[in-house]
């Protein structure tokens, strides 16, 4: 018989690491995890893990003869600012890859004649407003307003929203038998800051790179303006939001797409915060011409009403506490000594 188990891709990226810490402690599910790289040595035995390609079709005909995957959390993913270096690349993780996870999960939900609970990741890249005044007036913005992604990456966030609603309400609509669908769901974060892990190749990285260099003593030249305004969460309510959309009844969600957010903050204020626990911190502002333009398109705030009527999405860490009790101890932690 197949193991059933809870995949993950993208396993040792940022998001990964924590969701396969706070999974992996619940014991509910056998985890079994994909990455490019392997999981730092701290984490082995915490899940199953492949070291292999998300385009690798070989490698997945082989896992699902030996798995059954009952849910996919599928995080693997070039971030934005990378994208915009290796678009072609981008697109093939990014959609192909993610193209291929939606068909094998739609196959083993025609297989087993029950759905595969396919959780995606998408982004703040996903809006892309037309000029600074546009963001300064739309503080918040809805799951469907200004879906006008300017970057690759929010290109291929915004398609892949839209082929998971396909595979979940629309695919195999000709075919005589009624299909069983895969349960697609999705939440578009914003900036995510981790005390644990630091982030590469994305364009919220300003707010973790600050605070990261801070508390290691490094000087830090901010890529973006100081009156730079955009959402943020920390990575312990990101892990909150994924498992909270994923356990939610399906008869609950209204849509497959949701905004979570939970605070939003100028660098200029973040660097504020930052020298408030690190006051020796040397944070100075270079803007980068290529990375505004992309931050500037971001909206400087989330509306999240929807996520909080249909799931009771709630964040636990508002700006205080999240650099109060979350980051701040935490990282002092990590780089002591
Ligand atoms: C990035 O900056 O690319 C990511 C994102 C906003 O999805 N953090």
């Amino acid at each position: 018989m197949r193991k059933r188990v809870v995949l993950i891709t993208g396993a040792a990226g940022e998001i990964g690491q924590a969701l396969i810490h706070d999974l992996s402690a619940t014991a509910t599910y056998d985890i079994l995890s994909l990455d490019l790289h392997p999981l730092p040595d701290e984490m082995k035995g915490l899940s199953t893990h492949i070291v292999g390609d998300v385009l690798d079709k070989k490698l997945f005909a082989r896992l699902v003869t030996e798995y059954e995957i009952d849910v996919l959390f599928h995080l693997a993913a070039l971030l934005s600012t990378r994208s915009e270096f290796a678009p072609d690349l981008a697109h093939q993780v990014n959609v192909n890859g993610t193209l291929a996870l939606m068909q094998l999960a739609a196959d083993q939900t025609q297989r087993r004649g029950e759905p595969v609970k396919f959780i995606f990741p998408s982004s703040i890249a996903a809006y892309g407003l037309p000029d600074l005044a546009t963001k300064e007036r739309d503080l918040t913005v809805r799951e469907w307003d200004w879906n006008y992604p300017t970057t690759m990456y929010g290109c291929n966030k915004l398609y892949c929203e839209l082929l998971g609603s396909y595979y979940s309400g629309h695919y195999l609509q000709l075919a005589r038998t009624e299909p069983v669908m895969i349960d697609f769901r999705s939440v578009r974060f914003p900036g995510l800051i981790s005390a644990f892990t630091v982030p590469s190749g994305g364009t919220t990285d300003y707010g973790p790179e600050m605070l990261h260099a801070a508390a290691q003593g490094k000087p830090y030249a901010c890529f973006v303006r100081e009156d730079t305004i955009l959402p943020f969460m920390v990575m312990s309510d990101a892990i909150q939001a994924l498992l909270g959309l994923g356990a939610a009844p399906r008869t609950s969600l209204r849509r497959s797409v949701y905004n979570v957010t939970s605070f939003s903050i100028s660098a200029a204020g973040f660097r504020e915060r930052v020298l408030a626990a690190f006051p020796d911190a040397q944070i100075t502002f270079q803007p980068d011409l290529r990375r505004q333009g992309i931050v500037d398109t971001w909206p400087a705030g989330l509306n999240d009403r929807s996520a909080r009527r249909d799931w009771d999405w709630q964040p636990a860490y508002d700006v205080e506490r999240a650099f109060g009790e979350y980051l701040v101890p935490n990282i002092h932690q990590r780089y002591k000594g």
